[in-house]
């Protein structure tokens, strides 16, 4: 029964009906009798596992198909009716053409299948900045997902009221999963999403990147405000004060690990807690007091599995503990738990791959002698999180006080230094390079520009997204955020990591909180401020002296001007609309470079 009598959406879920010609259409009210029935039916069609209800109460594990385990940029389209709106680095096609390829794609395509749908706020519900899609689906995986990474249900059309038309419309159907046949494709222009042929997270939990990022970063251009591809999270100080920081990494690059990191003994002995607002996106507005707001529209983190452990990050471990969905992920058998690479040293032998082969001796035959997915991913609720903000629900969101770019570079960039001024922080952020990782397919490794980690997410121009940032500095004055880089990923000659990272990051935030206070100095050089070496605290670090935290700040000038050709490719490739202060800037740094 519809849920709801709001004919805009009434109307256009008959369309989908009509188009897609289910057997059954069932809307979702996020009740958990609903969800337990969902449940109970993919585990008897083997959608999903139940997993040990005693060691993991609520969980479940999910294999994708083989074909399917990660977003597929190069079938992501972005379709304006103009080409110079999506711009050149997203892929573009004619909103009418991309229609008539896809519609005989969907039509009957859910022929002995079930519609669902999923009304869904984005944000808390109540807040002036959330925003409501409804998602149609063949999948109960979608369902269970979006159940966990956003507030679905009642509340969702609520928020939406009964007459308006201000809905994100997101059609998605599994189609036969063939690979041909996968398109991810937003139509900003007229707030639609079309995803087909995929099960896959990022291409099918339409919420998420798709809405909160290509359709949201369209939006928040059009009404002046930001959607980033940025954890938040916040610095409790011993005196009971907390400052806000968000951070821009590419996949796979360490969001989740910073947004739930545990202090350090050092701080944590003097009182100091981190706490998280969110681990992925940003959504951030301009409040009443002239300062730039962050909220989290997402209600649960699809976090990257491998690598997440009692030491590197106890807090998603224990986030994933309960009413958590796994992808692609391994299977115990012994104990129906799970395992992937980086959980411990004990690989179980009694299990079964991520592809649910059974395993057979040491090697596995999967995928590049992994037992998990190197993209395996846990759906975890918020609530979990022992770390969890109380600020997650404030309707208004947390206060900025500095911005982080980032990403994997063995050499170039230091640990951490700070821009000039806001222009020049636009500068660093669209000048963002990153090693790929497996969160897309493709090469894994290979560095390539992603300006503020924006590159698969900006849902328009990405010249005129730059000249948007220029546009918030202007409008946050001298109450902008501070902006920072950070480089956690250096390497030493036989190619390990050289900075400990994860909890010990919170070494250089202070920094950055102490920069932002002006309670401490730092180098000018060509690149922005550096640290002085003694200002990095490094108390209780083992193997890390005054002089290897030398070596990580150091600014190697012919590294830095083969960056700026890497820059002034990038811009060449966007075109004519990268607005003339980012040419100025890149020069301006080419000056002090070659000085
Ligand atoms: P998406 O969910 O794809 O957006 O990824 P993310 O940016 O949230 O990355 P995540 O925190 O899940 O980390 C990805 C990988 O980077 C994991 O394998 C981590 O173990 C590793 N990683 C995270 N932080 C650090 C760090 O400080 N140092 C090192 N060396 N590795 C890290
Ligand atoms: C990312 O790839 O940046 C993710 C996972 O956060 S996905 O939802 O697939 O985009
Ligand atoms: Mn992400």
């Amino acid at each position: 029964m519809a849920l709801t009598n709001n004919k805009h959406v009434l109307d256009w879920v008959k369309e989908m009906e009509d188009l897609m010609t289910p057997d059954h259409v069932i809307w979702i009210d996020g009740s958990e009798a609903q969800l337990r029935a969902l449940r109970e039916q993919a585990f008897a069609t083997g959608e999903m596992t139940e997993l040990n209800q005693e060691k993991l109460p609520g969980c479940v594990l999910h294999h994708t198909a083989k074909n399917d385990v990660a977003r597929v940029e190069g079938r992501t389209f972005i379709c304006t009716k103009n080409k110079e709106d999506a711009g050149n680095i997203n892929n573009w096609m004619d909103p009418e053409e991309m229609k008539a390829k896809l519609i005989p794609m969907y039509t009957g395509c859910m022929k002995g299948r079930t519609m669902y749908v999923i009304p869904y706020c984005m944000g808390p519900v109540g807040s002036p900045y959330s925003k409501v899609g409804v998602e149609v689906t063949d999948s109960i995986y979608v369902v269970l997902n979006m159940d966990i990474m956003t507030r679905i249900g009642l509340g969702a059309l609520r928020q939406l009221g009964d007459e308006s038309n201000d809905f994100v419309r997101g059609q998605h159907a599994k189609a036969d999963i063939s690979e041909e046949g996968r398109y991810i494709v937003q139509f900003p222009e007229e707030n639609a999403i079309w995803s087909i042929n995929s099960g896959y997270g990022g291409n099918v939990l339409l919420g998420k990147k798709c809405f909160a990022l290509r359709i949201a970063s369209y939006q928040g251009m059009k009404e002046g405000w930001m959607a980033e591809h940025m954890l938040i999270l916040g610095v409790e100080f011993p005196n009971g004060e907390t400052k806000y920081i968000t951070a821009a990494f590419p996949s796979a690059c360490g969001k989740t690990n910073l947004a739930m990191l545990i202090p350090p003994e050092v701080y944590a002995k003097q009182g100091y807690k981190v706490w998280t607002v969110g681990d992925d996106i940003a959504w951030m507005h301009i409040g009443e007091d002239g300062r730039l707001y962050a909220i989290n529209p997402e209600n649960g983190f699809f976090g990257v599995a491998p690598g997440t452990n009692e030491k590197s990050n106890p807090n998603a471990l224990h986030t994933t503990m309960k009413g958590t969905i796994f992808t692609n992920v391994a299977h115990n058998l012994d104990d129906n738990t799970v395992w992937w690479e980086g959980l411990d040293k004990n690989p179980p032998e009694n299990a079964q791959e991520w592809t649910g082969v059974p395993v057979n001796g040491k090697e596995y035959v999967a995928n590049g002698g992994k037992l998990a997915h190197p993209n395996s991913r846990f759906t975890a609720p918020a609530v979990n999180c022992p770390c969890l903000s109380k600020e997650f629900n404030n309707p208004n969101g947390v206060p900025v006080t500095a911005m982080v770019f980032g990403g994997r570079r063995a050499k170039t960039a230091p640990l951490v230094y700070q821009s000039f001024d806001w222009n020049h922080g636009v500068y660093v952020g669209s000048a963002m390079a990153s090693e790929t990782t497996a969160a897309a397919t493709g090469a894994v490794g290979v560095v390539r520009r992603d300006p503020m980690a924006m590159r698969p997410f900006c849902g328009y121009n990405m010249g005129d997204y730059f000249a948007h940032w220029i546009e918030m500095g202007k409008k946050l004055g001298d109450k902008a955020p501070k902006i920072f880089n950070v480089n956690w990923f250096r390497t030493d000659d036989e190619g390990h990591f050289i900075w400990p990272g994860f909890g010990d990051n919170m070494r250089v935030l202070m920094w950055i909180l102490a920069r932002c206070e002006g309670k401490v100095d730092a180098n000018e050089t060509a690149i922005g401020y550096v640290p002085n070496a003694e200002d990095i605290n490094i108390e209780g670090l083992k193997d890390i002296t005054l002089d290897t935290v030398k070596g990580l700040l150091e600014v190697d000038k012919d590294l830095w001007l083969e960056d700026v050709k890497g820059v002034e490719e990038l811009y060449a490739q966007i075109g004519d609309r990268v607005p003339a202060e980012m040419h100025a800037q890149l020069n301006a740094l080419r000056d002090r470079l070659s000085k």
